[in-house]
């Protein structure tokens, strides 16, 4: 049997991704918890009612259970209708709170890197249109400000906005998310209002911290065509253009092409100081003419396709090869801000994270500088328009009774955080099944 050690370089970031809205509980502010008490938008009538319980204190013996499994970082969210609860007031007492969450990661040897909008938005500002109005460039500048200053001290790295691509989709093009519209025309404008609320970001968080690390947390999903037909090759390239390409090359160019809106953003151009990359899996497209709502295009996995429990996400490590490798041409370092799998039973997951993992060594051996992994996630939690159905924890959470489980893939993950490697040992140990794909003979 071959046995090797697949090693990563020394200070790689080892760590756990969350979101606000997600772990923290009662964020009543904002148009999440509004959308969560209409009837029919959360599977199963869910709610994130307590989440994770993060707000009433309970972060401590998360992060506490992260560092005993030696992860050094952790990416977490601040939730901006606590920060900002009406326009013209901001609350000291949570910009607090937070600076205690990031003391707390400090006192743990571990590095923070904290997102500024994880989809969700404060109600007075959906009220003025959310989004779709031009106004919330500055508000966001002006809020990304505020924070940077209060917790610059504790934070270096900073990721603007999450997935702006899935906000807008999830919210503007029927995907499940509030406003709950489904409109092309708006659905651009929303990501090019995102473009020019990072842009502004960006230079009010580096006049704050002048040596702060700005990124965003850029959703690359592959899209891959089903077949040769010049149509399908159209809707393909169409979702790749809108959906991979356009936010990204405008970061880079300051020029927004998203096919069916072109704009020259100046202002956005190199304003990234790394690249956040959430991959979760690729898909197959085909052009359907019965789909005119999803611009005439069917996407689904392939029939041999490894399918995860609630057949959300195909395990192709593959695609996570791809997506390092598009990350690397605009280099700058590459943070893997988010990966994993929806897995109750921790039956699929080892294999997942194992499988991911090693496809992300190989980019790092082929001198892609990615310098560290956020799994998602920590803990169960609530996972908007699905709610508590997937369970992407490492550990799991029983949201009545706040109880964890330790999963065993806790105990993988926290091998190769400790050896900062992939041995042959761990493989073996906690994930037999996939030794041969991993060393091959
Ligand atoms: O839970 C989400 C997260 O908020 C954004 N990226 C994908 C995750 C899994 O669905």
């Amino acid at each position: 049997m071959p046995r090797a050690t697949f090693t990563f370089p020394g200070g790689f970031l080892w760590g756990a991704a969350t979101a606000a809205h997600q772990v923290e509980g009662n964020n009543q502010n904002n148009d999440w918890w509004a959308w969560e008490q209409q009837e029919g938008r959360i599977v199963n009538g869910d709610r994130s009612e307590r989440a994770c319980d993060w707000w009433a204190g309970r972060w401590r013996e998360d992060f506490d259970r992260a560092h005993e499994t030696y992860q050094n970082a952790h990416r977490l969210s601040v939730e901006w209708s606590r920060i900002q609860p009406e326009k013209d007031r901001w609350d000291e007492s949570a910009l607090d709170r937070y600076r205690q969450m990031l003391l707390g990661l400090k006192e743990r040897d571990m590095t923070a890197m904290v997102t500024l909008h994880h989809f969700t938005s404060p109600l007075w500002l959906t009220e003025m249109g959310g989004w779709e109005n031009e106004a919330v460039v500055e508000l966001f500048a002006a809020f990304s400000r505020r924070v940077v200053e209060a917790l610059g001290s504790h934070c270096d790295y900073w990721v603007t906005i999450n997935e702006p691509n899935v906000y807008m989709s999830g919210g503007y093009l029927g995907g499940g998310f509030p406003p709950g519209k489904n409109d092309i025309k708006t659905a651009l404008k929303v990501l090019r209002n995102m473009l020019k609320a990072h842009a502004a970001a960006y230079q009010a968080i580096h006049e704050a911290q002048s040596g702060a690390m700005v990124g965003v947390a850029h959703h690359w999903r592959g899209f891959l065509p089903a077949n040769r037909g010049p149509l399908t090759r159209f809707s393909a390239n169409l979702h790749n253009k809108v959906f991979n390409e356009a936010f990204p090359q405008a970061l880079r160019t300051g020029k927004f092409d998203a096919v069916m809106l072109k704009e020259d953003i100046p202002q956005a151009k190199d304003t990234q100081d790394f690249i956040g990359l959430n991959y979760y899996t690729r898909e197959l497209v085909r052009f359907d003419l019965s789909k005119p709502s999803e611009v005439f295009t069917q996407r689904f996995y392939p029939k041999d396709a490894e399918l995860s429990e609630t057949d959300f996400l195909n395990n192709d490590p593959e695609g996570f090869k791809a997506c390092i490798k598009w990350g690397a041409q605009f280099g700058k370092p590459i943070y893997i801000t988010e990966n994993g799998v929806d897995d109750s039973k921790d039956d699929f997951r080892r294999k997942y994270l194992l499988q991911h993992l090693h496809a992300m060594w190989h980019a790092v051996n082929h001198n892609v500088p990615v310098k560290g992994y956020f799994h998602w996630s920590l803990v169960d939690n609530f996972e908007w328009e699905r709610g508590w159905t997937q369970r992407f924890g490492l550990w799991g959470i029983d949201p009545a009774t706040q109880a964890r489980t330790r999963r065993m893939s806790v105990d993988l993950y926290a091998d190769i955080c400790r050896t900062n490697s992939i041995t042959s040992e761990c493989v073996e140990k906690y994930c037999p099944e996939v030794y041969e794909r991993i060393y091959p003979v």
